[in-house]
C-alpha cells in the first residue's frame, strides 16, 4: 500500500508513521529525517536544508522531489511522513507512483505550539513555529482539497493519547474502502 500522512507540523505524522510502519513492517520515508541526518553528516544537502529549516521554511521542490523519487523506486508499500507538502510535489509524485490513502491527522494551533515547545528541536522556537503553521497554511493546506477530491483523504482526529490516535489510522488502513 502507498500511504501519505498528511498533517500541520507537530500534528504527529511522524510519531504515528514510525508506529505504523513498525507494526505492519512498511518502510517509512520521512522527508524532515532524512533532511535532519543530512544537516548532522554536515552535507551540501544538508547545508541547503539548513536554511530554510531553522527559518520554519520549507525545502525547494525541485530537491525534496528528487530525494522521494531516490527513497521510493524498488518499493511495493511505503509510507510518506511529511511529503508532498506543497501542490507542485504531490503532481511530481503522482508522475511517479500512484498514492492509495491520504492519512490527514488534524490537531488545533494551540495544541500544536504547546506539542512543539514542549519537544524543542531546533525548529521548535515560539517565532518559527508560527512560520512553520503559515507556511503550511499557505503551501500544505491546499492538499486537503485536493487529495478529497480524489477521494483517497481519510481525516483522523489528531487529539488524545499517541495509542487511541494509532488505533483511529490503524481501522483506516485495514478497511478496504
Ligand atoms: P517534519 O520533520 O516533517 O516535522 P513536523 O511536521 O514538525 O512534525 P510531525 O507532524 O512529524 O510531528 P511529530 O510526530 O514529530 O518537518 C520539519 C521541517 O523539515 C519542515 O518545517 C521543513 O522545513 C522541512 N521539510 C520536511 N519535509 C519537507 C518537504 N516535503 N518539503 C519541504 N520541506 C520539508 O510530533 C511533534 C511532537 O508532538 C513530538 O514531541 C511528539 O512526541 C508529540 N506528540 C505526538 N503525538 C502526540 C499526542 N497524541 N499527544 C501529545 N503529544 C504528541
Amino acid at each position: 500500500m502507498h500511504i501519505i500522512f498528511l498533517g500541520p507540523p507537530g500534528a504527529g505524522k511522524g510519531t504515528q508513521a514510525e508506529i505504523i510502519s513498525k507494526k505492519y513492517n512498511i518502510k517509512k520515508i520521512s522527508t524532515g529525517d532524512i533532511l535532519r541526518s543530512e544537516m548532522e553528516n554536515g552535507t551540501e544537502l544538508g547545508k541547503i536544508a539548513k536554511q530554510y529549516m531553522e527559518k520554519g521554511e520549507l525545502v525547494p521542490d525541485e530537491i525534496m522531489i528528487k530525494i522521494i523519487e531516490n527513497h521510493i523506486k524498488n518499493l511495493n508499500s511505503f509510507i510518506l511522513d511529511g511529503f508532498p507538502r506543497t501542490l507542485n510535489q504531490a503532481l511530481e509524485l503522482e508522475k511517479i507512483t500512484k498514492i492509495d490513502k491520504v492519512i490527514y491527522i488534524n490537531v488545533p494551533d494551540e495544541e500544536i505550539k504547546n506539542r512543539l515547545l514542549k519537544r524543542g528541536r531546533l525548529d521548535d522556537k515560539p517565532e518559527v513555529i508560527e512560520n512553520r503553521i503559515k507556511v503550511y497554511r499557505e503551501q500544505t493546506q491546499v492538499l486537503i482539497d485536493y487529495y478529497k477530491k480524489k477521494g483517497i483523504l481519510y481525516e483522523i482526529d489528531g487529539m488524545g493519547s499517541i495509542e487511541e490516535i494509532s488505533k483511529r489510522i490503524e481501522s483506516v488502513l485495514i478497511n478496504p474502502t
